[in-house]
C-alpha cells in the first residue's frame, strides 16, 4: 500500500458498517486528500457474513473480535459501526493503542459511558469524531451558514422531530442482529438515543446550547419475544419521546420522535424561526431548503424552496452540474472528507467525542425528566 494510505479497521457490517464502507470507498474519487483511506480489516462475530462484507468492498483481512483488530500494528484508525453497547469499550481500548477512533450515534449508552470516552481520547490525544452525518446534508450546513451570517437575526423557536413507524407490530421480536434497538440492555435506551439524538445533535450546532428539558417518554408494546433468550421479555426502551426545551439564547424548543408514527419512515424535520427569517428541512427532500425572509420586497415576498444543487451550495462543488441532486449516502462521504480535512489541519472536524456527549447529556435529561416529570438541566 502507497504511503498516503490511512489503515482503516471496521468493526462491524450492519447498515452503518455499509454507509462508512461506501464513504470510504467514494471519498477520494471527489475529495482532494492528503491521505487516502482504505478499509483493510473488518471484525465481526460471524464469519461468513464478514466474509460476504469483506469480499464485497475489497476488504482483505477479517478478524474474528475487536481486540484483534485493536492491537494490529497496521491499522491507523479504528471505525465502531456496531451496537451501541460495544461503543464505550472499543474506543477506550483503541484511543489507549493510538488510534484514531471514529464512533457511530450515539457516542455511549449515557452520558457516563461518554464521558469515560472523551477522557481517553483526550487523554492519548487521538484524533476523534462521532457520525451525526445529518449536520452534512448540504441544505442543513446552509441553514447553518445562514444563520451564521445572521440572516435569521435573534432565533425565537426551534423545532425539530424524527418520525418513523417500523416497530408498531407486537410480533416485532427485540434483540439480536438488526432489532438490538430495542434491546434496552445494548441500545442504552429507544428513540431518545437513536432518533432524538441526531436532532438534538443538529440543534445545538445550529443553534447553541440546550439549558434545560422537560420530557415524556412512551413504552407501547411492554413485552416483546427476545431472539437470544428465546423468552418473552420486558421492553425498556422508549418507543416515544418528545420534549421542551430552553436554549442558552432564550429561544424555546419542541422535539419529538417515534416508531409508531404510521405511514412515516424517517422524517426528520427541523424549523427555526428567527427575527427576520424562517428555515424549514425535511429529510424526505433533503435536497431542498425553505426559507423565508421577511426583509424580502411585500408583493412577491414568500417561503422560498432553494434547490441546493449549485456549486457554490455546501460540498456541491464536489459533484455533478447544477441542478443534480445527492442523497443519504452522500453525507458520510462528507463526514470522511471534513475529518481527513481535520486531520490535515490541525483543527479538528465537529463533532468530535466531546461534541457528542454534549448530546447524551440531553438525552439524559430528557430520560430523567420523564421519570422525575420536572425540569431538568442539560448541562
Ligand atoms: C433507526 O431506524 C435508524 O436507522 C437510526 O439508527 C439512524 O441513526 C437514522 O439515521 C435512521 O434510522
Amino acid at each position: 500500500m502507497s504511503d498516503n494510505t490511512l489503515r482503516v479497521g471496521l468493526v462491524g457490517y450492519g447498515f452503518m458498517g455499509r454507509t462508512h464502507a461506501n464513504a470510504y470507498a467514494q471519498v477520494g474519487h471527489f475529495f482532494d486528500l492528503e491521505r487516502r483511506p482504505v478499509v483493510t480489516a473488518v471484525c465481526a462475530r460471524n464469519a461468513e457474513r464478514a466474509r460476504e462484507f469483506a469480499d464485497r468492498w475489497g476488504i482483505e483481512t477479517i478478524v474474528p473480535d475487536w481486540q484483534s483488530l485493536v492491537a494490529r500494528d497496521d491499522i491507523d484508525l479504528i471505525d465502531i459501526a456496531s451496537p451501541n453497547d460495544t461503543h464505550h469499550d472499543i474506543a477506550i481500548a483503541a484511543a489507549e493503542a493510538g488510534k484514531m477512533v471514529l464512533c457511530e450515534k450515539p457516542l455511549g449508552r449515557n452520558a457516563a459511558e461518554s464521558r469515560e470516552m472523551v477522557d481517553a481520547v483526550e487523554k492519548a490525544g487521538v484524533a476523534n469524531m462521532v457520525w451525526y452525518n445529518y449536520r452534512r446534508v448540504p441544505a442543513v450546513t446552509l441553514a447553518r451558514n445562514l444563520i451564521d451570517e445572521g440572516r435569521l437575526g435573534r432565533i425565537f423557536h426551534y423545532r425539530a422531530k424524527f418520525l418513523q413507524d417500523w416497530t408498531i407490530s407486537s410480533d416485532l421480536p427485540q434483540g439480536g442482529e438488526g432489532l438490538w434497538r430495542l434491546d434496552v440492555g445494548v441500545a442504552g435506551s429507544g428513540v431518545t438515543g437513536d432518533l432524538l439524538a441526531h436532532c438534538i445533535d443538529t440543534a445545538l450546532w445550529l443553534n447553541g446550547p440546550i439549558d434545560s428539558v422537560s420530557g415524556m417518554t412512551e413504552t407501547f408494546i411492554r413485552e416483546r419475544q427476545h431472539n437470544i433468550t428465546g423468552k418473552v421479555e420486558p421492553v425498556g426502551i422508549d418507543d416515544a419521546s418528545a420534549f421542551l426545551a430552553r436554549f442558552g439564547n432564550g429561544s424555546l424548543a419542541t422535539f419529538e420522535a417515534t416508531r409508531y408514527a404510521r405511514g412515516h419512515k424517517a422524517l426528520y424535520t427541523l424549523e427555526i424561526n428567527g427575527e427576520h427569517a424562517s428555515i424549514f428541512w425535511d429529510l424526505h427532500d433533503l435536497h431542498r431548503l425553505q426559507y423565508f425572509d421577511h426583509r424580502d420586497e411585500g408583493t412577491t415576498r414568500g417561503w422560498r424552496s432553494v434547490h441546493i444543487t449549485d456549486g457554490d451550495h455546501p460540498y456541491m462543488d464536489k459533484w455533478w452540474v447544477p441542478g443534480l441532486q445527492i442523497g443519504y449516502e452522500h453525507t458520510f462521504i462528507h463526514q470522511v472528507a471534513d475529518f481527513l480535512a481535520g486531520v490535515e489541519s490541525g483543527t479538528p472536524a465537529a463533532p468530535t467525542f466531546r461534541d457528542a456527549l454534549a448530546t447524551d447529556l440531553v438525552t439524559d435529561a430528557v430520560l430523567k425528566s420523564a421519570t422525575s416529570r420536572q425540569w431538568e438541566n442539560a448541562g
